[in-house]
């Protein structure tokens, strides 16, 4: 018999990098990292493992008892009946017709948050959105886990919309490189979390940047509850979870009594300094916000704020945050009090000064490119007005009708029926998880699009199997990268999977709308337009982009939109002429109080940044729950996705728990040992690793775990969000709360 294998190599684009794929008798063998990258993700590696999993969808599935009793109970634990996809899909589309008719379109959610894999056409959630709009509707969310707080808070501060600020106006390496002196780190810069970056990173060079600027002399000062979460060469100032804003104060009181404060910058541009200083000094509550104050707060001795502050007036600073500090209760005020403290050093404006956020977070952060967008999939108009913050998904499923504030505003949650979602897993990003598992049996029926039986699917009454970015052809392409990829279909669907594309159009068609859902086209047709509608848009920016059949031949080409004379600072326009161009704030300033929000009268973020503890955090630990359990990125994945993989590495799970070996010693824990983290919301399995690195008295277990099956008392992988505080930042940002959690740990 003829050797009928074949073996071919092509060049693929993800959220973590370019790779190389060996694709072999229609399987992924193996992947290994594109030549161009100089410091190439990992993550790839787990690849082949996963797409060709057991975990794998491999036919459309209804749960049991719904099929044939349309039954709530038994979510998560109830067998599944592989069904043909006609029948999945008639199913699908008569429940959604129902749902519809009965209730409305406004008892459907689609919000449908995650970071789902894919190139620009075959992105989950905008297929989904696409599809509900041409089906009358859905509610849908706002903001992401991501920076859904900062979304909401900053642009009161600096009137631009955030991600604006974020991806197109700070200040970019070259500029920092060129020109800070000191840079100040709240939750450090990790090379492990910029590893990856939404759509795509080709180039990754966080790490290099920031070897360089300490080569150059730089101090970078990470200041953080973690060593890790700054590379080797940087300062480390431990301090405890949720105490930044303190430290920001008393850093703010040593500028303002050692008259190192630019009054001339916070008379020309900002306002409400003189509602704030009250507070700083302690006039109007009683409590100067002294070193002496914030040192056993932070937990850092006060000689040590005495001499940042002093470092920071004295030389050209960027104060950067992290995400992760708005990712937790009363995050709004790290954000507003980092920006009144770069403020009152009045290097807002200038080159590698002032203030920047989530230069760590994304790969993409920080690059110099000029701005070239495009090929989005049109999502149409959504009939329904209604939109949640997005981490109240929960609040929203428990509470229908009953009234919530946002952002100045009070709206009633939605009463929903039904819940579609595609392209993400609730079960890994949503915070107390078994709390979300009790909510998540109230809808009559939620529909799943996914490749494999997460946490998630398994919850679901209805599973489509969805490809990977393997199986199907695509666009590779990042708003925040230099790299265009055609992403080729490696081998064809495993199982019986479908493109999410083809489902909504199987559901399109069932439900009288599959010309305006389509427009007639394949999935091939609509890469073809979506791609020379980009090209286009180039062409008129005089950036010439190869036809379709080339770039499919050459795989990939890097565009020339490198910016070759960087010199992007965040606010220059607004310093250099403030009153022509004012920030689009009330004040067309600075906010260091802001009217509109002391509007709101929110005890829980009021008119100027404030300390407001969390309800969880060191400074009210109790016997019970000793220790602050934070919850980072993890290193060798993105979020949930190829834990399939992963969990099978021998040794690999329950996920590893760091924590500090006095906290260890306490509790007879030595290393490996398997350990229970728990608290009153629920408890999971880890595996310990001690380690000096972390500030005594907290733990620090990554997401990405899958969430266990009901019924356990145990979450067996290591799943924090068992363990996390699912309420809203403040009654403003709504954001998630994620690393608001006291636990105790003892050994298993
Ligand atoms: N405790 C704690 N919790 C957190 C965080 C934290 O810091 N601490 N971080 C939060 C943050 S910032 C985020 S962004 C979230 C991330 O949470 P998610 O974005 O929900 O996590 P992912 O695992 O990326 O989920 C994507 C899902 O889409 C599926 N998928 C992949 N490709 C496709 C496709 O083509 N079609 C379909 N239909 N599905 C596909 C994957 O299998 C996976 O299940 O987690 C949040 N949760
Ligand atoms: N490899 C990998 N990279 C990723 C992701 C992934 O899943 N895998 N996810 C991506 C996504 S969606 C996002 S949103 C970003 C998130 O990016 P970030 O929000 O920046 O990252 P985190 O890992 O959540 O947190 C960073 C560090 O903040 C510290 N920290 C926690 N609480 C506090 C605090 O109160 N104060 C201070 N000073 N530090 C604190 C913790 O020690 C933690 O390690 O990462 C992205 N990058
Ligand atoms: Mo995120």
């Amino acid at each position: 018999m003829a050797d009928r294998s074949t073996r071919k190599t092509k060049i693929t684009s993800s959220h973590w990098g370019a790779f190389e794929v060996d694709v072999e008798d229609d399987r992924i063998v193996a992947t290994r990292p594109f030549g161009p990258d100089p410091a190439p993700s990992r993550i790839p590696e787990s690849v082949p493992a996963a797409v060709h999993h057991r975990s794998r969808v491999s036919r459309p599935s209804i749960r049991r008892q719904w099929l044939e009793h349309r039954d709530r109970a038994g979510r998560g634990s109830d067998p599944f009946v592989e069904v043909p996809w006609d029948e999945a899909l008639d199913l699908a589309a008569q429940e959604i017709d129902r749902v519809r008719k009965s209730h409305g379109n406004e008892a459907i959610y689609g919000g449908s948050y995650g970071w789902g894999s894919a190139g620009r056409f075959h992105h989950a959630q905008s297929q989904l959105h696409r599809f509900l709009n041409c089906a009358g509707g859905y509610v849908a969310s706002f903001g992401s886990y991501s920076t859904g707080c900062a979304q909401a808070i900053m642009p009161h501060v600096f009137g631009t919309d955030f991600l604006a600020l974020l991806y197109e106006h700070q200040d970019g390496w070259s500029t920092i490189h060129a020109h800070t002196e000191t840079l100040v780190m709240f939750g450090g810069i990790n090379p492990k979390n910029a590893q990856v970056s939404m759509g795509g990173i080709t180039e990754h060079d966080t790490g290099s940047w920031l070897d360089r600027c300490l080569a150059k002399g730089a101090r970078c000062i990470n200041i953080s509850p973690q060593r890790s979460d700054a590379t080797a060469g940087c300062e480390w100032l431990a301090l405890r979870p949720s105490s930044d804003t303190a430290l920001m104060l008393a850093l703010a009181y040593v500028l303002y009594t050692e008259d190192l404060a630019d009054h001339a910058f916070l008379d020309r541009y900002t306002v409400g300094f003189e509602q704030f200083l009250p507070y700083l000094l302690g006039q109007s509550d009683g409590q100067p916000k002294t070193p002496d104050w914030a040192g056993p707060l932070c937990g850092v001795a006060p000689q040590a704020i005495h001499d940042l502050a002093r470092r920071m007036a004295a030389t050209r600073t960027l104060i950067t945050v992290a995400w992760s500090l708005q990712r937790a209760e009363h995050g709004e005020q790290p954000y507003w009090m980092a920006s009144v403290l770069a403020s009152m050093l009045g290097q807002i404006g200038l080159p590698g000064g002032g203030v920047g956020f989530g230069y760590g977070a994304i790969g993409g952060v920080g690059k110099s490119l000029i701005g070239l967008r495009g090929m989005t999939l049109p999502q149409g108009v959504n009939p329904v007005d209604k939109v949640i913050p997005v981490a109240r998904v929960a609040d929203m499923l428990r509470n229908p009708g009953q009234p919530y504030d946002f952002n100045g505003r009070r709206e009633a949650y939605p009463d929903i029926r039904l819940i579609y979602w595609a392209g993400g897993n609730p079960y890994h990003h949503h915070q107390d998880l078994n709390a979300l598992h009790d909510a998540w049996q109230r809808p009559e029926t939620i529909i799943v699009n996914e490749p494999f039986w997460t946490a998630t699917a398994k919850r679901a009454d209805i599973v489509f199997p969805a490809t990977t970015p393997y199986e199907r052809e695509d666009i590779g392409r990042s708003n925040l990268d230099d790299y265009l990829f055609h992403m080729p279909q490696l081998i064809p669907p495993v199982g019986d999977a479908r493109d999410d594309y083809a489902i909504f159009a199987g559901l399109a068609a069932r439900l009288g709308v599959e010309d305006a859902f389509t427009e007639g086209r394949t999935a091939t047709e609509w890469t073809t337009t979506l791609y020379d509608a980009y090209r286009d848009l180039a062409a008129q920016a005089g950036i010439a982009v190869p036809d379709l059949e080339t770039l499919r031949r050459e795989n990939w080409v890097r565009l020339p939109i490198r910016d070759n004379a960087p010199n992007q600072t965040l606010l220059a326009p607004f310093r250099a002429a403030p009153d022509t161009s004012p920030l689009p704030t009330p004040s067309g300033r600075i906010e260091i109080f802001s009217e509109t929000i002391a509007g709101f009268g929110y005890d829980d973020c009021p008119g100027h940044p404030m300390w407001l503890p969390p309800s969880e955090w060191l400074g009210n630990a109790t016997n019970a729950a000793p220790l602050h359990l934070v919850s980072p990125q993890p290193g060798d994945k993105l979020h949930s996705q190829l834990e399939a993989a992963l969990a099978d590495v021998p040794g690999a799970r329950p996920v590893a728990l760091i924590l500090h070996p006095d906290d260890a010693a306490r509790r007879g824990i030595v290393q490996g040992d398997l350990v229970r983290v728990f608290n009153a919301r629920g408890a999971c399995r880890a595996r310990a690793t001690i380690s000096t690195e972390i500030y005594p008295g907290v733990v620090a277990l990554p997401t990405g775990a899958w969430y266990g099956d009901p019924g356990s008392n145990i979450d067996p992988q290591g799943n924090p969000n068992v363990l996390t505080l699912d309420v809203g930042t403040s009654r403003l940002g709504q954001g998630c709360s994620a690393h608001t959690a006291l636990v105790d740990v003892a050994r298993l």
